[in-house]
């Protein structure tokens, strides 16, 4: 087997987002596309002589092939081992769970996350450190950085490695390492949650339905729901990741998971219903009737924690990305926990949870997590609900009844309005940036400003300083809109406008939260004027 050094030159555009670099699927196959930003990645953090690095990704299109080349990319870098999931599968938590576990100094996640998959769909590639979480934006600069500096990558000469078989082989000098990619995640599980209380609720006719959406979570909610809890076989649905998620769009909100939602809206709904995205981070709960908002979801965990045997001993703190609704900032205050506020995305709460400053967080977008793993977790929170009903032996609906009488309620949406002309999204922030100072005191609807300012967030463990993460407007009444680009999609600029309105009860708990928010959507398009802009009638997703 010989190594060559294949001469490239920089290819534009490879900047990580919010969670990795995200490009059409096509993009990605282009000749040294993949290659390019996977030898930049070995460069910018060293090099990989002589390390162990996990890989797997979510089962897409392109995957196995991709995953291919890096074993042969890595093995051509130096590469001490290389952990991988048998077909290259493996869950983003269940790989952060394998970096911490083997002590691996890195991996690579190939995913688009929540983006679907196929060949006209998304592709991505993540690295993530030895602590098992997203590399931290000094990284991904610096990744960026290499990419636009890049001479050349370095490749065995040899046939694609088997990644079906799993055992262990070597390629080159590197030991090549198949695994089981659901086991080692199962048995995590198995140390945080009361399986023994979970299974007695199961046998007493409790009913679940979780929706896998085709996508990587099949296998591991199968085995844990299924198999070690004995909820009745069928209980997962679209349980098989299939390459282009069998069509359907695995991002786990009350649009795309509509199947679920029909179930649970509907007339003998089960008890209990939950669905994951593309690679097994995030995760949306929904009970009889009810659909639970994200960050309300975060709040009852927060404050429910307790009762799971993994957090017996209480929560050493929590935190939330900005735009997530404060609902859990209120059961931080009452139950005297720190709380932080971070830039959306999961590589911001890594240095929260190695500095033992938190172990609970989340985000708005569908993703809760603790300090078990440095990824969001979507069966993770799935259990976590599981386990709390079981001890609270209460229905969704009475859980939350109880959260918002006791807390007061945060009524919460986030409207995204996709796939704008980048210049038009571009330009209506630099207008709204260049009149936030005068917001103050004005009164749009109804609602007086009492702040606004574009979020910058000082890392209190390394310093480390993130600006631009978000416009903020504050009304009087602890009201708000909050608006920011993504960073994940793949197509023109998608605007997210965030809403968000405290009712402290006891009336007014149970609303509808678009009506809740009639007035601050009002306000928002007063100020930005999002619908006379962009001449769309209305958002493309509401979450
Ligand atoms: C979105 C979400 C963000 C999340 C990110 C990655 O980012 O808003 O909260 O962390 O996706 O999630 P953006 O920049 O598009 O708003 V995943 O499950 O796609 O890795
Ligand atoms: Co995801």
């Amino acid at each position: 087997m010989t190594m060559t050094r294949h001469a490239t030159t920089p290819i534009d555009g490879q900047k990580p987002g919010t969670s990795g670099l995200r490009k059409k699927t096509k993009v990605f196959m282009e000749p040294g596309y993949l290659e390019n930003f996977v030898q930049a990645t070995f460069d910018a953090i060293g090099g990989i002589a002589g390390k162990t690095l996990v890989l797997g990704g979510d089962g897409r299109y392109f995957g196995a092939q991709a995953a291919a080349t890096i074993c042969k990319m890595a093995a051509a870098n130096g590469a001490a081992r290389l952990i991988v999931g048998q077909g290259a599968w493996l869950s983003t938590p269940a790989a952060s769970h394998l970096i911490r576990k083997r002590g691996a100094d890195g991996g690579l996640i190939l995913s688009a996350s929540h983006n679907p998959g196929g060949p006209d769909a998304d592709f991505g590639v993540k690295y993530n450190m030895a602590n098992g979480g997203p590399a931290p934006e000094s990284v991904t600069s610096a990744i960026y950085a290499r990419t636009q500096e890049i001479t050349e990558y370095h490749i065995l000469d040899a046939a694609d490695p088997d990644l079906q078989s799993v055992g262990e082989t070597r390629l080159g000098e590197t030991a090549l390492e198949v695994i089981d990619p659901v086991s080692d995640y199962a048995d995590m599980m198995e140390s945080i949650f009361d399986f023994k209380a979970l299974k007695t609720v199961f046998q007493s006719g409790f009913r679940m339905r979780m929706d896998s959406m085709c996508a990587i979570t099949g296998p591991y909610a199968v085995e844990i729901l299924e198999r070690r809890l004995g909820a009745p076989s069928g209980t997962v649905s679209h349980e098989t990741p299939l390459p282009d998620f069998g069509g359907m769009h695995p991002d786990p909100n009350p649009t795309w998971a509509h199947e679920l939602m029909t179930e649970m809206m509907g007339s003998g709904a089960p008890d209990f219903g939950a669905a994951s995205d593309g690679d097994g981070d995030r995760n949306m709960v929904v009970g009889a009737g009810i659909y639970v908002s994200p960050s309300d979801s975060l709040a009852v965990l927060a404050a429910n924690a307790h009762l799971v045997p993994g957090y017996s001993a209480g929560l050493k703190g929590v935190a939330r990305s900005m735009p997530t609704s404060a609902a859990v900032d209120r059961v931080a205050a009452e139950m005297g926990l720190d709380c932080y506020e971070t830039p959306t995305g999961w590589k911001f709460f890594g240095n929260l949870m190695d500095a033992g400053r938190v172990s609970l967080c989340g985000e708005e977008s569908f993703g809760t997590g603790s300090d078990h793993v440095r990824e969001k977790d979507g069966l993770w929170a799935v259990l976590m609900w599981l386990n709390i009903l079981a001890v609270r032996k209460m229905s969704v609906t009475e859980v939350m009844a109880d959260h918002w009488a006791r807390f007061g309620r945060n009524y919460y949406s986030r409207h995204d309005y996709e796939a704008l002309p980048t210049e038009q999204a571009e330009a209506m922030l630099a207008d709204l940036r260049g009149k936030l100072g005068t917001l103050k005191s004005q009164t749009f609807e109804g609602l007086t400003v009492e702040s606004s300012d574009e979020f910058s967030y000082e890392d209190p463990v390394d310093g480390a300083i993130s600006k631009g993460q978000g416009f903020r407007i504050l009304f009087e009444g602890g009201s708000r809109v909050v608006l920011r680009l993504s960073g994940t999609g793949t197509e023109g600029a998608t605007l997210r406008v965030y809403l968000e309105r405290y009712a402290a009860g006891p009336d007014g708990l149970d609303l509808d939260p678009q009506d809740a928010l009639a007035p601050i959507i009002l306000a928002a398009e007063e100020i930005v004027g999002i619908r006379a802009r962009t001449e769309r009638i209305g958002p493309d997703v509401i979450t």
